[in-house]
């Protein structure tokens, strides 16, 4: 049994509030890997007595950071899109002409698997000093069958090692390539008959994801796509309404999606179809700020009763960043949703954006014990202020998994 007392702020973001469960002058205690109790340090029961005590030296602690949306492993670059774009070259023409991310698709068969894990062991690794202990991570740049089933079984294995819990996510239906630019519909059956079939009978998505979007598939090959996957027991999620608005929104609430992701386009009908049918809006500013885009309504969305998560959409074109800490800021400064709110996107709601109901993403008893010690003494104070380094320790069930040394402990 250990107790961390002294903590300025905790945020315990219950899973089925609207707050970040703030706590003032509060302690938190764990047994193995699980938070046994969370309160105000005065009211710590006596039964804590002898249990291993550290101090947090009177800074703010949150749940383990979710990552509810990235697309972990590629390989090579996109820094000459990156100025293409500045000097005027809109992202989808960037697309048309064959680079964009048919690139990294390019550069992703090429790789080795040392070079891709190496990759996505340092993008975890940048993660884990942000406090981020879960990761949803998306296929996307293989587009075959071997190169789909090659990331996922890097992603169990990360999984598998840890320390962050990793969530995997089928992205097969990322865009058509190449070899299938003249028989789109044959790329849609690869995915429903060969390589969905595949992954679920090996155990290795949880859910399958759609782009839909004019680029990229519409909606009624999406729901082959999720028509497949309901059927081999995946969940669904969409990168919805980023570019256009499709309909993504409403095809999300249709097939009962986890999640619709991106949704800066979305409609009025769109909101209400997601507040009504629990799919969360997973907002990803960075991406966002990338494209010059207008932000995701949040406001609308919260006031609609939507449940809102922020993720980072790592990926290297259009959010080549893997801080978390960066979206919530966005989120707030942008998207003026408070820190409170902010950080329920990124903790509770991306949890529920991953159909994870152990309590992962809030610190109540039965949670895993997953959380972050801030050089900040409340979430207000921590997220009016963007820093890189914010993070002292990030803890990963009961133990240790990163700290910035000897300072958080007493
Ligand atoms: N939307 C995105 O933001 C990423 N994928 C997607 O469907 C972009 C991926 C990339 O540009 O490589
Ligand atoms: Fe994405």
């Amino acid at each position: 049994m250990t107790v961390l007392a002294d903590i300025g702020q905790l945020a315990t973001c219950p899973r089925d509030g609207r707050d970040a469960g703030l706590i003032d002058h509060a302690a938190l205690a764990w047994d193995a890997s699980r938070v046994v109790w969370a309160g105000p340090e005065a009211e710590l029961p006596d039964r804590f007595a002898d249990a291993e005590r550290q101090s947090a030296g009177g800074r703010l602690v949150i749940p383990g950071l979710v990552d509810c949306h990235t697309h972990l492993a590629f390989a090579g670059d996109r820094a000459d899109e990156f100025v293409e774009r500045i000097r005027g070259t809109p992202y989808l023409e960037v697309a048309r002409r064959g680079g964009g991310i048919l690139k990294t698709v390019r550069a992703t068969r090429a790789a080795s698997d040392d070079v891709l894990e190496a990759g996505a062991r340092d993008r975890l690794g940048a993660m884990l000093r942000q406090g981020v202990t879960t990761v949803e991570a998306k296929t996307g740049y293989g587009l075959t069958t071997a190169d789909e089933l090659r990331v996922l079984r890097l992603y169990r294995r990360l999984g598998e090692e840890g320390p962050q819990r990793i969530v995997p996510t089928l992205l097969a239906a990322h865009v058509v390539p190449p070899e299938f630019a003249a028989d789109r519909a044959g790329y849609v059956r690869l995915i429903t008959d060969e390589i969905v079939p595949a992954v679920a009978a090996e155990g290795l998505a949880a859910f399958v994801d759609v782009f839909v979007e004019d680029s990229a598939f519409t909606a009624d090959e999406a729901r082959a796509v999720f028509a497949a996957a309901r059927a081999h027991g995946l969940g669904a999620k969409l990168h919805a309404d980023q570019l256009s608005d499709t309909g993504g929104a409403a095809l999300a609430a249709e097939v009962g999606a986890a999640s619709a992701d991106h949704l800066e386009c979305v409609s009025d009908d769109g909101i209400r179809a997601l507040a009504e049918r629990g799919v969360v809006a997973v907002s990803l500013p960075i991406a966002t700020l990338v494209l010059g885009q207008e932000p995701l309504p949040a406001r609308r969305l919260l006031d609609a009763g939507a449940r809102v998560a922020v993720a980072t959409d790592l990926n290297p074109g259009s959010a080549p960043s893997s801080s978390l800490g960066l979206a919530l800021w966005l989120a707030c400064t942008r998207q003026r949703m408070t820190p409170e709110e902010a950080l329920r996107g990124a903790t509770a709601e991306a949890a529920r954006a991953l159909r994870l109901d152990d309590g992962t993403g809030s610190l109540a008893p039965g949670a895993p014990a997953d959380f972050a010690v801030l050089d900040a003494p409340s979430l207000d104070v921590w997220l009016s202020t963007w820093r890189a380094e914010p993070v002292a320790r990030t803890v990963i069930a009961g133990e240790t998994a990163w700290s910035t040394g000897a300072r958080h402990e007493a």
